[in-house]
């Protein structure tokens, strides 16, 4: 979750030692009393932190911490009344911090800095930061338990679940929501080796050209569709930033998964679960939906203790953390999912770890399922393919789809031009900046009608007849595809859609015909065979593609029908694929850039298709 873009410097403060700092903006918020500290690392570095005791509270408390790049001023007055309301109810200690390098924190900042060598006595990272913060702060806040619950949201998230790697033993409850877990493989940069250019660029431009986001993004288009075409090559890019924010030249030089990635994705670190985890995650967050997947599925295979919980929500970025959470986009989840998450759900579970009250409100998973929009528990995650049957939908001739296999022989495919100087716009434009200041679309573009690019000649789409039951899908879903170009690399773009009838009793009018992305994600053809092994496609010839479209639980409602869009291109969030081999597209010239004509099969020896668990009814 971004931060709320502000001004005030904090470099400014110039904070003195350890202990309460010198008066400053005002940062107070009622009901609180508040002071700030310089925490001391183990390294030097000193750490800018807010405490807010709940007035009137002289009993023992827990603390609650979150750590952030975003800054802290201003933070506790937006957060304790809103986000965390049902939190300060209950009653704590909050903290939030200001991580190394970042607003009024001193050290550098280093992007999803990597746990130091355990050969290096003297390294710091965000666990030994966590560590050493967390020591301080049970021997200087009065009137503590001595437990303390971490949380926070996407990059916090991912700080969240830091807390409990190698943890303090006075960290008794993590909840890393919408964690960053994979940031190559499936979160903020890359999706299965597609570069997240609009992303990735407005992003590392924010955090690294200042240090408190006061340097404006240098994209100069409302609609910044046309400004990324206009760029060209993404070495025009690299020149614009002047390798002066890292995480860019990070991308150009390390485009593949190499040990640069992999040294950062947290699975890595999940070695050893001993603090009880709740992550969570949204079914439409257009940021780190991977994340809170892969965390949780990691934790599960070290959960002995059984403290290793999931909520996955119909939410965006965030989405569970401050808004009612009735509906999303034009979408309606007929309930205030947010709002009874954050009530019935995350405040009892961090009361029952850190203040021993009350039971534990949760299941091992607790899921909504939208569609038919109700909650669901799941002793596991996913389900036994018993409890769910994996089911193949297969492409069919005149844009048919259906649980049958192709059965007549012969060469049967649909084809495109896909065009370089012509990509498929992923949301409606204009494409503002990802977070224009002026509003943008980007929170909920993924729940967007896909008839904004349905029917475009190098758009395909296959959909089933109207269903005769509701059907719910319920855990794994990949994307099977038979397909050829011409030229030796290609984008494979797959969407797996929810159409709604021209009319129902429960829907809207403006709802008729609506093409809901239930889930959808991108494959670099040149990773086919390994994410660390890009290898040129051979023209002309049919070869098989994996795109893993995650999970979802979601019921497609009887008189709907499903349908699958395949394309090449979702620009600019994705960068544009040359389409013809470049060993690395960070250096692709213009003139590598060339149309090709793309065949996806649907034949009994090669018969596309997706596939997904089927809950029994
Ligand atoms: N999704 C954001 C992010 C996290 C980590 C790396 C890059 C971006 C965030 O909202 O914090």
């Amino acid at each position: 979750m971004r931060r709320t873009r502000h001004t005030v410097s904090v470099t400014l403060l110039l904070l003195a030692a350890a202990g309460p700092a010198r008066a400053q903006a005002p940062d107070s918020v009622p009901g609180f009393s508040s002071r700030q500290a310089m925490l001391p690392m183990r390294d030097g570095a000193r750490l800018h932190t807010r405490i807010y005791r709940p007035l009137g509270h002289d009993e023992p408390l827990p603390l609650l911490m979150v750590r952030t790049p975003y800054g802290i001023d201003g933070r506790a007055a937006r957060m304790l009344p809103n986000d965390f309301r049902e939190l300060a109810s209950e009653g704590y200690v909050f903290v939030f911090q200001d991580i190394r390098g970042r607003y009024g924190s001193e050290g550098e900042f280093v992007m999803n800095r990597p746990l130091h060598a355990p050969s290096d006595p003297r390294g710091v990272d965000e666990t030994t930061d966590t560590w050493d913060t967390v020591e301080w702060l049970v021997r200087n806040v009065a009137a503590t338990n001595g437990r303390v619950g971490v949380l926070g949201v996407s990059y916090p998230g991912w700080l969240a679940a830091m807390a409990g790697i190698n943890p303090h033993p006075a960290v008794r409850a993590v909840s890393p929501q919408a964690p960053m877990t994979d940031t190559w493989l499936g979160d903020d940069f890359f999706h299965q080796g597609a570069f997240r250019l609009s992303y990735g660029f407005e992003y590392a431009a924010d955090m690294e050209l200042s240090k408190d986001g006061s340097v404006p993004v240098p994209v100069t288009r409302y609609d910044t569709y046309d400004w990324y075409l206009a760029q060209g090559p993404l070495g025009i890019l690299t020149r614009l930033l002047a390798g002066k924010a890292p995480t860019w030249t990070a991308f150009t030089q390390h485009p593949t998964y190499d040990s640069y990635w992999q040294r950062r994705a947290l699975t890595g670190y999940l070695t050893r679960l001993t603090v009880p985890t709740l992550t969570v995650g949204g079914w439409w967050d257009q940021e780190d939906f991977f994340g809170p997947l892969a965390t949780y599925a990691t934790l599960e295979k070290l959960d002995t203790a059984g403290i290793n919980y999931l909520v996955m929500g119909p939410w965006n970025h965030g989405g569970w953390s401050r808004r009612a959470g009735d509906s999303l986009g034009s979408i309606d989840f007929m309930d205030s999912t947010g709002a009874w998450f954050r009530e019935q759900v995350q405040a009892p579970w961090f009361a029952y770890w850190l203040k021993d009250k009350g039971r534990l409100p949760l299941p091992e998973a607790l899921l909504f399922v939208a569609g038919r929009n109700g909650w669901k528990a799941f002793d596991r995650w996913p389900p036994s393919v018993a409890e769910a049957p994996v089911r193949q939908l297969y492409f069919q001739a005149d844009g048919g789809l259906s649980f049958e296999p192709p059965s007549r022989p012969g060469t049967a495919y649909d084809a495109y031009l896909s065009d370089p100087a012509h990509p498929v716009p992923y949301r409606r434009r204009p494409i503002q900046l990802t977070y224009d200041p002026r509003g943008s679309d980007w929170p909920a573009w993924q729940v967007e009608d896909q008839r904004l690019v349905h029917n475009r000649p190098d758009v395909l789409s296959w959909e089933t007849e109207p269903l005769a039951a509701d059907l719910t899908i319920a855990g794994d879903v990949a994307a099977k595809l038979f397909a050829s170009t011409t030229g030796a690399d290609a984008d494979w773009v797959v969407k797996l859609i929810d159409v709604y009838p021209d009319s129902a009793r429960y829907l809207a009018p403006r709802m008729g015909g609506y093409q809901l992305m239930v889930t959808g994600d991108i494959l670099r053809g040149r990773y086919r065979t390994g994410w660390d092994r890009p290898t040129p496609i051979a023209p002309n010839r049919v070869t098989a593609y994996t795109v893993d479209l995650r999970q979802q639980a979601y019921t497609f409602r009887k008189g709907h029908r499903i349908m699958v869009q395949v394309q090449s291109s979702w620009f600019p969030v994705y960068d544009r694929n040359p389409q013809t081999w470049v060993p690395n597209i960070f250096e692709a010239t213009a003139a590598d850039f060339r149309a090709q004509t793309h065949r996806i099969y649907r034949t009994p020896r090669f018969p596309s298709h997706v596939e997904f668990q089927v809950l029994n009814p």
